[in-house]
């Protein structure tokens, strides 16, 4: 008897390691939302969980006179690619347009350049599954490529992170993947205000005020021509903590084709936060 309960202490010491271990990693779920694509097309025809339906804006100065353009007054109108007006505060990443219901990409002032980028992207077999397919003429390729984004995800400010994916292209298209963080600006009472005239549907993922880029991993994967797999870890040095992120996969340079699968993110654990602050200190040093 003094045997088995001596087993059975072990046998709860051992669930305790193992309900640690599993806290521990946690960090390894993934964060992206049909990050292997196996969910099939949402009704605007883009990967579930998924962006190809984005838009972005033109900075359009007001004048004191507008007929001869003269006189600047200072004030910026933002105006989305499909001609609505979002007034004088610049839109951000996951708000999306009241008119054309396209997601604003937080990824700097490109007027109309992806307003059909959604025409690019569809759902392919690949043997193995489902990937994100993507069909370039050489118009698109050699302006602005496509993107395929990820949903807004969450972030904990100071965290490090994993992305990982796999990809191919056909010869001429290149291969970039980013990882993009994006700080919460608590201080922005205007953005606070101008979301508050908003339709819901506009904030899809409720933001609390405007999200600032303010971080990115950067993977080029060069023009993979078979299946290949990447992966690449970022810890944001202070400044640059942020709070949402989002996967960017991008193809462009020439006409073809390309395709991404096996999309992860996962938060770093605390002992591979620090080993990557241990291996990159003058990159970190460089940015205090
Ligand atoms: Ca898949
Ligand atoms: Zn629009």
């Amino acid at each position: 008897m003094g045997l088995k309960k001596h087993t059975t202490l072990r046998a709860a010491g051992l669930l305790v390691m193992l309900a640690l271990l599993c806290g521990a990693g946690s960090g390894a779920k993934n964060l992206v939302t049909n990050g292997d694509f196996e969910r099939g097309a949402n009704k605007a025809d883009e990967p579930v969980g998924w962006h190809t339906h984005i838009t972005s804006y033109t900075s359009v100065p007001e004048y004191k006179d507008p007929a001869n353009k003269q006189g600047r007054t200072g004030v910026v109108h933002f105006r989305c690619a499909c001609g609505y007006e979002w007034g004088t505060v610049r839109p951000w990443a996951g708000l999306v347009c009241p008119q054309c219901k396209q997601m604003e990409t937080g990824l700097g002032e490109n007027a109309g350049y992806y307003a059909k980028n959604f025409e690019s992207v569809s759902l392919v077999d690949h043997g193995r599954g489902k990937a994100a397919g993507v069909k370039m003429d050489g118009e698109v390729a050699g302006h602005q490529g496509v993107r395929v984004l990820s949903g807004l995800m969450k972030a904990q400010r100071g965290g490090g992170y994993e992305m990982g994916l796999e990809a191919r292209a056909t010869s001429g298209v290149l291969v970039r993947a980013f990882l993009e963080g994006f700080r919460y600006e608590e201080e922005d009472a205007a953005a606070k205000e101008f979301l508050k005239t908003l339709p819901p549907e506009s904030n899809p993922y409720k933001l609390p005020g405007r999200i600032k880029r303010v971080f990115r991993i950067d993977i080029n994967m060069q023009t993979p021509g078979e299946w290949t797999g990447v992966k690449e870890q970022g810890v944001p040095p202070k400044r640059s903590e942020f709070d949402y992120m989002l996967v960017n996969l991008y193809c462009y340079n020439f006409a073809g084709e390309a395709a991404f699968d096996s999309v992860y993110v996962r938060q770093l654990t605390q002992a591979e936060v620090e080993k990557f602050r241990k291996d990159h200190p003058t990159r970190d040093e460089r940015f205090k």
